[in-house]
């Protein structure tokens, strides 16, 4: 059951789809301080909190305190409190299962059992929110309300599905070139080259560079012919520059954000500095949306949206401001104090909190302060592309995902999780955020595969590879600087072709369990917990998924581990799988049992009744045979 409880006047974000009759009172169990904008709960010692989305930490938010408030955060360490999302549904499994969905765009602050153990403390800067409770039986069922709730998931193109391979430096076409047939000449599968920021002219969006992409709908289409579709990056700023026909449109038209005083806001990204489109307005999305046209007409079926927090490296205002201050400073006289205070000032300057507060939208006709909509403005330039494709291409699925977001988008794309860091805490990180998305209706998604900051070494990649074999989005991402991080360019090439094989004959599987996730408002990836509700053990595994209703996974994230512990909540068929036709068998006992996997082993654990199918592997999705080649099964 779900119920919705109105304070205030809260700002409708468009999260969800159906309306549902306010409740009068307050939702129980919970205690609602208007006054103090707190809504509170008691916890027990067997609740397990679960949801937020895309933050830090484990499946189970208990003791932190998470503030929903988009965030170009490139430090994913655990005593960060925002990341690039805000996905305000927490779900708390104690005897039943009990949802609670903060829809509000303004900061909202989750302190669960940060300040005190057992309190759950939610408070809102401004206290106008809808709230909308579920109850249920089961954690499944609970997901499956609320979901209901806030629409249909976004489905990808089946290519999507495929090995993606990206890095921030991909210069131009020969380099483009060269990563697929590197690929190829490896005999490792791949789907997609993703292009990043460089091959804009000048940074400017759906421009392309003329030197480094002289022909851009040739070589998207020479690189269909190699099974490879090219994925272009968007940027939210767009580029202030006279005669570059967006700006001066969006100016024309008053289609950007403005200052105080009515000026379009002016804020600088890489582009140098920008305008941000208010893409709240319908007629900005519109625009905005019609503007990926251009690349659709090259042959491009496949976009990711980034810096859309929006990100915010200085604003002019500022800029100006922290000069000025540091006009009278002199080196030779300077003491120790103020060169912190110089420091400190010139930092002060990325994504400050007083810019999110000078400038305006206007949404549904009312002029509003960016901050008091801050965590919408991803959401609707996704929605903007989305809205776009269902217009120009309504035959055709584009592949779509973005950087921040808020639930509500999870209708018109999918996410990455932003920029980690080639860590072992963030492979498990990566999988611990697949879950939590998916509640949140966030069902196509991945994180940067080999992590994007900092270097790799070949057994991280090799085992983040095995780790995320299932996540929906299989992308490959390094930073510009960062130690080369494709599959090819390590040693162990037979491990690497082994792995991308499997993720290819999974594929089937990993699509049909996708589309029934989808389709019945159910969990792709899941902690153990929904399939074993019951079982008090199952609910303390962090590091253990479900992945459809057929499969349990356990990655190995340890450096220079050769197994791990697996909790078995009940029999099942473990498959220690080296390739696709090189694999054990054995029938595990309920329990804790030490399973041996050594670098290149994936441990997949098929449950009773249930049967595996995998594929013949292909170089690409579209040379992808989708009957299965070989079934395994475990018969009860
Ligand atoms: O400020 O476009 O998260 O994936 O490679 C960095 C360059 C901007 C951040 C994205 C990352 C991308 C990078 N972008």
């Amino acid at each position: 059951m779900i119920q919705r409880f109105v304070f205030g006047n809260p700002i409708d974000t468009e999260a969800v789809v159906k309306a549902i009759a306010p409740s009068e009172g307050v939702p129980e169990g919970w205690e609602i301080d208007e006054a103090g904008h707190r809504i509170t709960r008691n916890l027990v010692a067997a609740d397990v909190v679960y949801g937020l989305g895309e933050t830090v930490r484990g499946l189970n938010k208990r003791g932190w305190q998470y503030i929903s408030n988009n965030t170009d955060e490139p430090h994913h360490t655990e005593d960060r409190r925002s990341l690039y999302a805000s996905q305000n549904f927490l779900l708390i499994l104690g005897d039943t299962a009990h949802g609670i969905f903060v829809d509000t765009p303004g900061r909202v602050t989750f302190d669960i059992g940060y300040t005190k153990p057992d309190d759950l403390v939610i408070t809102l800067d401004d206290f106008d929110v809808n709230l909308y409770v579920v109850e249920a039986g089961d954690p499944a069922e609970a997901v499956r309300e609320f979901r209901q709730l806030i629409g249909k998931s976004y489905i990808p193109p089946r290519w999507a599905f495929g090995f993606g391979q990206s890095r921030w430096s991909y210069m131009n076409e020969a380099e483009v070139r060269d990563v697929v047939k590197s690929y190829r000449e490896a005999g490792m599968p791949i789907d997609s080259v993703y292009l990043d920021i460089d091959y804009m002219d000048s940074y400017k969006d759906f421009t392309v560079s003329e030197e480094r992409f002289p022909d851009l709908a040739g070589f998207t289409k020479e690189m269909r012919g190699e099974g490879v579709h090219l994925v272009p990056i968007i940027d939210a700023g767009v580029k202030m520059e006279n005669g570059y026909d967006v700006c001066d449109e969006g100016k024309e038209k008053g289609y950007f954000c403005k200052d105080e005083s009515g000026e379009d806001f002016v804020g600088a990204v890489w582009p140098g500095k920008v305008h941000f489109p208010d893409f709240l307005k319908p007629e900005v999305r519109e625009w905005f949306g019609s503007l990926y046209g251009r690349l659709l007409d090259l042959g491009i079926d496949g976009f990711w949206n980034d810096m859309n927090e929006p990100a915010l490296f200085y604003s002019q205002k500022r800029l100006k401001e922290v000069l000025g201050s540091l006009q009278g400073l002199d080196a030779d006289t300077m003491d120790i104090d103020s060169f912190f205070a110089m420091a400190e000032r010139v930092g002060s300057l990325f994504n400050n909190k007083e810019d999110y507060k000078s400038f305006y939208h206007t949404y549904h006709g009312q002029k509003i302060r960016h901050d008091k909509v801050h965590n919408l403005y991803g959401f609707n330039m996704t929605r903007a592309a989305g809205e776009a494709f269902a217009r120009m291409v309504p035959d055709k699925r584009i592949l779509l995902f973005s950087r921040a977001s808020y639930i509500g988008m999870h209708r018109y794309g999918g996410v990455w999780t932003g920029d980690n860091s080639s860590w072992w805490s963030h492979l498990l990180l990566s999988m611990q955020q697949q879950p939590a998305l998916n509640m949140c209706g966030f069902l196509f998604a991945g994180s940067d595969i080999g992590g994007f900051n900092c270097d790799v070494t070949e057994d991280l990649l090799i085992r983040w590879l095995e780790a995320d074999l299932f996540t929906p989005l299989y992308r490959n991402h390094s930073a510009k600087g960062t130690r080369r991080q494709e599959a090819y360019q390590f040693g162990s090439q037979e491990t690497f072709r082994n792995i991308l094989n499997l993720r290819y004959a999974l594929i089937p599987y990993i699509y049909h369990a996708f589309m029934k996730a989808q389709q019945e408002d159910g969990m792709y990836i899941s902690p153990l917990s929904f399939g074993f509700p019951h079982d008090a053990r199952a609910r303390q595994v962090e590091d253990q998924f479900l992945i459809g209703e057929a499969l349990m996974i356990a990655p190995v994230y340890t450096q220079n581990a050769t197994g791990r512990y697996v909790y078995l909540p009940e029999r099942m068929k473990l498959l220690r799988m080296r390739a696709v036709d090189d694999y054990d068998e054995e029938v595990l006992e309920p329990g804790d049992t030490y399973v041996p996997a050594a670098l290149n082993e994936v441990l997949i654990f098929l449950r009773q009744g249930k049967s595996l199918p995998l594929s013949e592997p292909a170089e690409s999705t579209s040379a992808l045979d989708w009957n299965a080649s070989r079934v395994i099964r475990f018969d009860d």
